[in-house]
């Protein structure tokens, strides 16, 4: 009897989901893999070259592929869509996951080409959104003296996403001060995931 009452009582608080964003070399996988370590987390990265649709588009980066915009757009998008049920399902099981790349970085790289921003983002309407991004900028010329910059397609693109819980990291700071800053900006959201409402992209309450 008193177990069923503990269980009653301890409510399961939900995974918090947490997404990298950044343009090429400004270290978001290094953070991502980290980040994962610390929270004992979940890692997904996007694109997930490790399915069907990920190896087009692996293909497609590497120059090998010739495909529209409009095409590698919607390609891109599914390839997250393909992950949506199984991260859903792990965020409910308590399970943090931080995301190695997600949507706001497709929509901007693909409306950087001239695709409309609306249209860009309908294809991923419905995604779950993250409860916290983080935003690793610095200048292009600095990040492209890294090793192996611009070796696939893109790698010169404005992003300019606002909204709450998106935060800006300078890209050129150590490692530790990166990850420090990210641990900072979670800790307290990580006390209180089952005060967090569940999000769709773009913004909708799921
Ligand atoms: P990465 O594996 O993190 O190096 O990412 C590969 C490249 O794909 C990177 O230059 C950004 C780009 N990219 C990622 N997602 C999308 C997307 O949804 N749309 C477009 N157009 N590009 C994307």
């Amino acid at each position: 009897m008193e177990i069923i009452i503990q269980q009653t009582i301890k409510k399961i608080n939900r995974g918090l989901f947490i997404a990298l964003e950044g343009l090429d070399k400004s270290g978001k996988s290094t953070q991502a893999k980290l980040l994962s370590q610390k929270l004992n987390a979940k890692k997904v990265s996007f694109p997930d070259r490790t399915t069907q649709l990920g190896l087009i588009i692996s293909d497609y980066l590497r120059g090998n592929k010739n495909m529209s915009d409009e095409v590698i757009h919607l390609l891109f998008s599914a390839n997250r869509w393909e992950q949506h049920t199984s991260i859903l399902k792990q965020l409910q099981n308590g399970t943090n996951i931080v995301s190695d790349r997600y949507a706001y970085s497709g929509v901007a790289f693909s409306a950087a080409k001239g695709l409309p921003i609306e249209w860009c983002k309908a294809p991923d309407a419905g995604l779950i959104q993250p409860d916290i991004t983080f935003y690793l900028t610095a200048p292009i010329e600095e990040l492209s003296k890294r090793g192996d910059y611009g070796k696939e397609i893109y790698e010169n693109s404005s992003f300019q996403y606002k909204q709450e819980n998106f935060y800006k990291i300078d890209a050129l700071k150590s490692v530790d001060e990166i990850q420090a800053e990210i641990l900072n900006h979670i800790s307290e959201k990580l006390d209180n995931t089952s005060l967090l409402q569940q999000k769709k992209l773009w913004k909708q309450v799921l």
